[in-house]
């Protein structure tokens, strides 16, 4: 496969780069954190989306120096952020199934903060419901230890996988993440307002906060305002953005 190749080559030539979507407290309107999210930008085909390029990452491995590459950017962006006064804000890190698993990741994670200096709560691991499904008991233990490190945990995609919800009780995360295919139908499709409904009321009940992704417009905005959502993520308030985007976003939005 040509992707793979060229995939193995992409880190060393510098190709693969962090993009970063706000996300919006609810109430107050502040922007409190962003969503680190991978780009490549292939030498001959451009821009090559992450649905494309992280399952490839996922099957040869890849992804766990990707992985690394990409909690060790992010986490020094962040620092660099909190340098400039742009803080306080928290940086959420997308981790695959395999990097999840991987018995060397609280070191690698203890690692990365200390050499950046970024407070472990501003760190936030999201982690999606397939993958803490896939061995729920011992996804138990492995975001347990990551908790006690004292970094958040978010559960992303919630909703698209098959969770049982006496396991989404025993998951020691801060957030859950409803997917963007039930954000899309919520002041339009009765089922979809349903199921984020009970979704923000369910988290509550369980102690956990709600982030709204794939929200683009304001009566999604409305909609979730009225169930109490906690934070709002979507091209309504921006698309994800580049490092220096995220600086002048956040002056313009302060
Ligand atoms: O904007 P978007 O096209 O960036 O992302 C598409 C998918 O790729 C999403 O499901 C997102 O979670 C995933 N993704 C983006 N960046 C990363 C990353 O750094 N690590 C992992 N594992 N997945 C990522
Ligand atoms: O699966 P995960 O939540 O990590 O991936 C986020 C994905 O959603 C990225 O591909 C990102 O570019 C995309 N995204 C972010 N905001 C919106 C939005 O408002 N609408 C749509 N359709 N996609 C979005
Ligand atoms: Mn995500
Ligand atoms: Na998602």
């Amino acid at each position: 496969l040509v992707l793979e190749s060229d995939l193995r080559t992409a880190l060393e030539r510098d190709e693969l780069m962090l993009h970063y979507q706000p996300q919006i407290d609810l109430k107050s309107g502040d922007v409190v954190g962003v969503e680190a999210l991978l780009r490549w930008r292939h030498p001959v085909r451009g821009a090559v989306a992450p649905d494309v390029f992280i399952p490839v990452a996922e099957d040869t491995g890849l992804i766990l120096s990707i992985g690394e590459f990409a909690l060790k950017s992010a986490c020094e962006q962040l620092a660099l952020w909190i340098s400039q006064g742009l803080g306080p804000l928290r940086m959420a890190v997308n981790l695959s199934a395999r990097q999840f698993k991987q018995s060397n990741l609280p070191s690698l994670l203890a690692d990365i903060l200390a050499a950046t200096g970024v407070a472990a709560h501003l760190l936030e691991l999201e982690i999606t419901e397939s993958s803490a499904m896939d061995d729920p008991n011992s996804a138990i233990l492995h975001l347990r230890t990551l908790r006690e490190m004292g970094v958040k945990l978010a559960i992303d995609d919630f909703g698209t996988g098959y969770s049982s919800l006496s396991y989404l009780k025993l998951f020691p995360v801060n957030r859950l993440k409803i997917d963007r295919s039930f954000v899309r139908g919520i002041d339009t499709d009765s089922e979809d307002a349903e199921i984020a409904a009970a979704t923000i009321t369910l988290a509550h009940n369980l102690g956990k906060e709600v982030v709204a992704e794939g929200v683009e417009t304001e009566a999604q905005c409305r909609f979730l305002k009225g169930q109490q959502c906690d934070i709002l993520q979507g091209y309504f308030f921006s698309e994800p953005l580049s490092a220096a985007g995220i600086a002048s976003y956040l002056a313009a939005n302060r």
